[in-house]
């Protein structure tokens, strides 16, 4: 009976054959765009400027960021990589009608009925097929460009807004194993000549809205714009939270909202990434008895293979949730997967809701493409599947199996960000005390040293490993554990009583932005505007007008500043507030560095006088030095930014900057902006002066971010973990008694025991942050590694010698120094030990930074420091083209380089020597930090390190974070 519901369905050869077939009838030129040589012919002939760059053939905009390199012209350097997409209206029955071709900003999702709803037409919107995409524009899939538009002008063009008025585009030129940087005018000029025109789409939150290029521009005058809202949706459709985190992919777009829901679109996924991969329908089954009914596979290349199991799991410490894809003939014990992760307790199968909610699968129907509704997910591999190379699994349909390459299934699970934990299970499970002292620090403390190729390696073990981060499900956001808030609360405590002092108030204005507030302040905005997330929905219904989440507080505060302020007597106004900040990243994120979500104070003055606001932007910044060196311990140099580096909507930005030795990159640790009379100007805020003249108010603004602490761990860390300065310490001093076996038969266990806690009491009440560690399953030595990692000051050993000289032995985390104090008296020498910690530090740091700034006189020179890692300080013409120039030549100079290195590397390989570590040098970019506050003397006459022209400044520059 079942073998009559098998049927099967090939996807190999046929696919290859078709494929190629294409690439033949590409080069008889049906078409009058063929090829990356042919449009770059043609943007020459018309004189546009254009960069382009060739590589492997990129499929994915997040492949395209590992891979494209910044484009040298700096021009292009603010460019958006567009979303291209193929799409046919499926009941449109004309061959030529109802073909679009969208050109949309990546960042933004956009749904057929979207799009449908714009145009105005049934929402019969599907992604064309690669066979239709050939045959229509003369591309392949991956390749869909704008530039293909000329080879057909039945297609119609669909312009994201935001990429029409994003500065410049970058475009895989019909074929995507290069990449074209050029003005997004330049393109429409291009295009225009050939025929092409594009409607103007606006996907922008509450807008609906279509046009044609020159209604748009005529629109642009309209004030205010009108927007055609979409209808609100008639049928209710079953309320959907926390939809399941997805990345955008380039052209893998489902119905659904990208949510994989069944094999159709399992398929979509596996023709995109290229799969071989073998179907076989079959009733619905059981896992048990898959193996009588699935048949061995037709296509040879699937013969070998294992039949996976797969489990869903959660560990309930963790939170975490793992998918384990496991040979089905093994039975895999729960203690296993726990010893080989190193988790506390064995993970419990996931409950069916979850399993709904996550991953949108029915218990009994888990499977690895499950992963791709929620990427949050572990997924552990079994490594006999990945020696074994193919796997059948069910792919979102327990009705079916499918015998896949285990390559093309982690090829297409990576484009997700998906990567496999290989799990052993032929590897012996060592008893339990054993897997625990393996997971206790000393045995598992930071495993990568404080190196530059490891840097982030153990950055991110210091953070975890001292409990001061966990990680959270969504991309970009973290866990501040206690170790991590209590140091935020210091900062902001002290931090807090100086700006009291100095007369600011706190308060608290919402989290929202109307969309209107925001884009007040729109020319400042803009360049941030891919970072602003968005609130579009209350439950499944659409807010009729969203509402953004604060990125920054300035179009949320200064409307009330302008109601609140009438007369000079009303001024100054110095307001901050303690707040979370949301700014979407893309790039990398690294915790308290670059998060999307963040704790920060953001202060907002208003004065009368440009100079009394100067006042305050340099005692600010003064603050914001006071922090960093009499807190964290961390040296900083006060500048102001350049032009291309200052907070476009102010006059003048200051900032306090350091470098992290290690690595070699600058950082910015805060910033005071003089923002003039911008802003007041914009909101209409103003004052009736003393001689009753109607004058606009002198603003400030200035911020100081969690990013403080991410700093204070680069700078202090080492190799064991932590280095806590005293004065940011949640605890100062840790007590260990040290207890052996013959303190418990001689009964001075409880001696030692009831002393230490007298001296925890004293120090206590002196006013010392301090704890005893009398935990007794773990021993000294253990609890040495726990606290050292944990980055305490002073650990204080307690033992029956001590016991018996009344003293105590103390050794320094900084220096590793140990001293003996006679417990009498003991807490005034512990306090002169924190006081000389935090200043041997600071020291110690400055030290560190003032070694690594080094004078250039010189391109050359400043080049050669910054690839030694340098902070370089040049004298400067302040101008920013220079600036530009030098960007420039820093990125030419490592490109040449990089190409020279890699054809030498060839070289060695075929000599049979051994691989070098390959330096990524699209990580070094090199840009002013700042022209510092304290400025030496320049000589009369002398011309910019760089330039001809006569030098104004010193400046530093450096790679930057
Ligand atoms: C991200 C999205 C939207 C930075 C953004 O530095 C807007 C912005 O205006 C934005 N990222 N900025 C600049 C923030 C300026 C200023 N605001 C007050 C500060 C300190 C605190």
């Amino acid at each position: 009976m079942f073998k009559k519901l098998i049927n099967f369905k090939f996807k190999t050869i046929s696919q290859t054959i078709k494929f190629s077939y294409s690439l033949i009838t590409n080069m008889d030129k049906k078409f009058p765009l063929n090829s990356v040589e042919e449009t770059l012919e043609l943007l020459k002939d018309q004189k546009l400027k254009f960069e382009v760059q060739y590589h492997d053939p990129i499929d994915t905009i997040e492949a395209s960021k590992n891979i494209l390199k910044k484009p040298l012209d700096s021009d292009f350097q603010k460019n958006i990589f567009p979303v291209n997409k193929f799409i046919k209206d499926k009941k449109d029955k004309d061959p030529d009608g109802g073909l679009y071709l969208l050109v949309q900003d990546p960042s933004q999702k956009v749904e057929f009925k979207q799009i449908a709803q714009i145009l105005k037409i049934k929402d019969n919107l599907r992604l064309g097929d690669k066979d239709l995409l050939y045959e229509k524009l003369g591309v392949t899939q991956g390749s869909v460009n704008p530039f293909a538009l000329i080879n057909n002008l039945k297609v119609k063009f669909l312009l994201d807004k935001t990429i029409y008025e994003t500065d410049t585009i970058c475009i895989h030129p019909m074929k995507n194993v290069s990449s074209l940087y050029m003005k997004t005018a330049d393109l429409l000029k291009l295009l225009k000549s050939r025929g092409v025109e594009p409607i103007i789409m606006d996907f922008g939150p509450g807008n609906s809205t279509a046009c044609h290029k020159e209604e748009k521009q005529n629109k642009k005058q309209e004030k205010p714009e009108k927007h055609d809202k979409p209808e609100p949706e008639k049928h209710d459709k079953p309320e959907k939270h926390d939809k399941p985190e997805k990345p955008e992919k380039e052209e893998i777009n489902l119905e659904n909202n990208n949510i994989v829901m069944n094999f159709s679109d399992v398929e979509k996924l596996l023709v995109k990434v290229d799969a071989k991969y073998e179907i076989q329908s079959h009733g619905k089954v059981i896992e048990k008895d898959l193996p009588n009914i699935i048949h061995p596979p037709k296509a040879s290349e699937f013969t070998n293979f294992v039949l996976g199991s797969n489990k869903f799991m959660r560990d309930k410490k963790s939170n975490s949730f793992y998918l384990l894809l496991h040979d089905a003939k093994h039975k895999v014990e729960y203690k296993h997967i726990s010893y080989l992760l190193g988790l506390k307790e064995n993970p419990k199968l996931g409950d069916k809701e979850i399993l709904k909610e996550k991953m949108n699968i029915v218990d009994g129907g888990v499977n690895p493409f499950a992963l791709l509704n929620s990427p949050s997910v572990k997924f552990l591999l079994d490594k006999v599947i990945l020696d074994t190379g193919v796997v059948c699994v069910h792919p979102m349909d327990v009705c079916s199996s499918v015998f896949i390459k285990v390559s093309d299934l982690l090829k297409l699970l990576k484009l997700y960000g998906i990567e496999p934990v290989i799990m052993d299970f032929t590897t012996k499970v060592e008893h339990k005390e054993e897997v625990e002292e393996k997971n206790t620090p000393d045995k598992k403390g930071v495993e990568y040293p404080k190196e530059d190729k490891c840097f982030a390696k153990w950055y991110q073990q210091v953070i975890t490993k001292s409990e001061m981060i966990d990680y959270y499900e969504i991309s970009g956001c973290y866990i501040l554990r206690p170790w991590a808030y209590q140091m935020w609360e210091f900062i902001t405590a002290y931090f807090d009583k100086k700006i009291k002092e100095d007369g600011v108030e706190n308060a608290y204005f919402p989290l929202f932005v109307s969309k209107h507030a925001l884009e007040k302040e729109k020319e400042h905005v803009e360049g941030f505007s891919p970072e602003v997330a968005w609130v579009t929905k209350s439950g499944s219904k659409d807010l009729e007008n969203p509402i953004a989440i604060r990125p920054t507080s300035e179009t949320i505060m200064y409307p009330s500043y302008a109601n609140w302020i009438r007369s000079h007597r009303d001024l100054p106004l110095k307001l901050n507030q303690w707040t979370n900040i949301v700014r979407w990243e893309f790039k990398n994120p690294t915790p308290f560095i670059r998060t999307r979500e963040f704790l920060w104070q953001e202060g907002h003055t208003a004065h009368a006088t440009f100079e009394e606001a100067d006042k305050e932007v340099h005692l600010i910044l003064d603050f914001y030095k006071q922090v960093y060196e009499e807190l964290l311990a961390v040296p900083v140099i006060q500048g102001i930014k350049s032009e291309n580096e200052k907070f476009a909507g102010g006059f003048k930005t200051t900032t306090i900057e350091t470098m992290v030795p290690t690595i070699g990159k600058g950082i910015q640790c805060a910033t005071s902006h003089h923002l003039g009379q911008n802003f007041s100007k914009m909101f209409g805020i103003k004052f009736e002066s003393e001689n009753m003249t109607n004058e606009y108010v002198w603003q400030t603004s200035w911020g100081l971010t969690t990013r403080t602490i991410g700093v204070a761990v680069m700078v202090h860390g080492d190799n064991k973990g932590l280095v806590l300065p005293p004065r940011i310490a949640p605890i100062q001093v840790i007590l260990i008694p040290i207890i052996k076996t013959e303190d418990e038969k001689d009964g001075n266990k409880s001696k030692i025991l009831n002393q230490i806690f007298d001296i925890f009491k004293s120090l206590k009440q002196a006013g010392i942050r301090c704890k005893v560690d009398d935990r007794d399953n773990y021993g000294a030595g253990w609890k040495y590694n726990y606290w050292e990692m944990k980055g305490v000051p002073i650990r204080l050993e307690f033992g029956i010698n001590e016991l018996k000289q009344l003293k105590v032995q103390l050794c320094c985390r900084d220096n590793k120094e140990k001293l003996d104090f006679a417990i009498q008296g003991l807490e005034k020498n512990v306090e002169d030990l924190l006081v000389k910690i935090q200043a041997r530090m600071l020291e110690n740091a400055k030290v560190e930074l003032n070694a690594i700034i080094k004078l250039a006189n010189s391109n050359e020179e400043l080049f050669k420091l910054i690839t030694e890692k340098k902070m370089i300080k040049t004298m400067w013409c302040n101008t920013s083209q220079c600036e530009d120039n030098v960007k420039k030549m820093v990125k030419e100079t490592l490109v040449k380089i990089n190409e020279a290195n890699k054809l030498e590397k060839k070289k060695q390989e075929k000599s049979g020597n051994e691989e070098e570590e390959e330096v990524d040098i699209t990580e070094i970019t090199a840009k002013t930090l700042c022209m510092p506050l304290e400025q030496d003397t320049i000589p009369t006459n002398q011309k910019c390190f760089s330039c001809n022209l006569p030098a104004k400044k010193w400046v530093l520059w450096g790679k930057t974070y």
